[in-house]
């Protein structure tokens, strides 16, 4: 499906040959913070796209924003980045929103997705070269699960109405090494995020569906399973197979997906690929308001798009969002787009002042900063001092302030 426009990246003219050349970034599961990313070639990273309701919420925007940073920096150390993501257009929750509210499941994606492409081209987040959807996913979706089959992998539950498909999970080697979730504790999320630990006739209570028979009502798809629809897991599995290849860098997503989501692809994409799916797993903590999760189910959001009708500069929004570290759990309240608002003008007014500071300096504080698992917090931090002292400066030096205002462009996506 067609993706978003990029934005333009500029080239910093400074090379920061004392700071390490390597992004660091939290992978969940080795619990680490280590390098992310070859030294040389190209950089392979999925992330988890939206299911298209109620989009784009602050939360995702967070989500899309942190892993954008993380291509400006694998493209800032001289790296190709090759980024695919994923939209559940076809999923059980989109089809219970279409119903509960009398539409049409398609024209409510379309007109999501479409919201979401502008919301994404608004906050400059690059967009992915490989930009799919789950129905346009089917086929290849159909042949992975039909790849499996020979090995025992997948099987057909024992139920003569609908022989749905599963995927073995207890038999893919290394289960759980994302998540590090005890059993129990696996069971009862399982069952919370979309799961159906209780429906007889699975071989294990975790065994994950791959392709749901069709149902009265339900779209679905001819294919050499069956009649049917993709499950959620192997949709990611699949398309990040597909478009990537195998053992991607970085999959990525809130830390609501690190189970079951990411731990079901974890294992379908060792058994499938004989490789570890992803290098690292890196979880983005969740954006809350009035005191809860900002989500669809709970309907206590703030939108891109609201805040931007509301004639919001985007990258006040894009500011707010920056002034927290991609593992904290934040609450958004309005005040702090205030603070984002004056924060940004300090900048602005930093840039107009053009005064004579060392912006080398500046660049490779902010390279350092962000390489070191994407502290934008004192990334921040630098570009206050920065412009404070650009406006204190006695002498104006147009050619630093430049060279700042690229920077600021290209590593963290603000234009000023
Ligand atoms: N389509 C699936 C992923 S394959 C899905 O989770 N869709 S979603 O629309 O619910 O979420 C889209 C992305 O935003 C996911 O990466 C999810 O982890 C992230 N996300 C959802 N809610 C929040 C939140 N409140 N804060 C931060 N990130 C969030
Ligand atoms: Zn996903």
């Amino acid at each position: 499906m067609r993706s978003w426009d990029a934005p333009e990246v500029p080239e910093v003219a400074h090379r920061s040959a004392g700071v390490e050349a390597t992004l660091r970034l939290h992978d969940t599961a080795s619990g680490e913070v280590r390098p992310a990313g070859p030294t040389e070639g190209t950089a392979r990273m999925y992330v988890c796209g939206i299911t298209p309701y109620d989009a784009t919420h602050l939360g995702h925007a967070f989500t899309y924003l942190t892993f954008d940073l993380v291509n400006r920096q694998w493209r800032d150390l001289g790296l190709d980045v090759r980024f695919a993501q994923n939209v559940t257009d076809v999923d059980e929750p989109l089809l219970e929103r279409a119903e509960q509210t009398g539409r049409d499941w398609e024209e409510l994606a379309a007109e999501q997705i479409a919201l979401f492409r502008d919301d994404m081209e608004a906050l400059r987040i690059l967009p992915p070269q490989d930009y799919v959807g789950a129905v346009e996913s089917v086929q290849t979706v159909a042949d992975l699960v039909d790849s499996m089959r020979p090995s025992g992998h997948v099987y057909q539950i024992d139920d003569p109405d609908h022989p749905d498909w599963y995927f073995s999970c207890a038999q893919a080697p290394g289960f759980g090494r994302v998540s590090h979730l005890d059993r129990d504790t696996m069971r009862r999320v399982f069952g919370e995020n979309g799961g159906d630990p209780d429906r007889p006739g699975k071989r294990d209570p975790l065994d994950c569906l791959v392709w749901r028979f069709e149902r009265p009502g339900e779209p679905s798809w001819d294919s050499r399973l069956g009649r049917g629809r993709p499950g959620w897991h192997i949709e990611c599995t699949a398309i990040a197979l597909d478009r990537l290849g195998p053992r991607i860098d970085v999959q990525g997503g809130g830390t609501d997906l690190t189970f079951p989501h990411h731990e079901m692809c974890a294992a379908e994409g060792v058994v499938a690929s004989h490789q570890p799916f992803a290098d690292s797993y890196v979880h983005v903590g969740m954006v809350g308001l009035d005191g809860e999760k900002m989500s669809k189910s709970r309907g206590n959001l703030e939108f891109v798009s609201r805040l931007r009708a509301q004639g919001v500069d985007p990258m006040a929004v894009r500011v707010a969002l920056l002034g927290h570290h991609y593992r904290e759990n934040w609450e958004w309240t309005p005040a702090q787009l205030d603070a984002a608002v004056r924060r940004l003008a300090g900048w602005r007014e930093g840039l107009a002042a053009a005064g004579a500071v060392d912006a080398g300096r500046v660049v490779d504080r902010l390279r350092e900063a962000l390489r070191a698992d994407l502290d934008v917090v004192a990334a921040a931090g630098v570009l206050d001092d920065w412009a404070g002292a650009s406006r204190a400066a006695t002498r104006s030096d147009p050619d630093a302030a430049r060279l700042v205002a690229d920077a600021v462009d290209a590593l963290l996506g603000v234009r000023l």
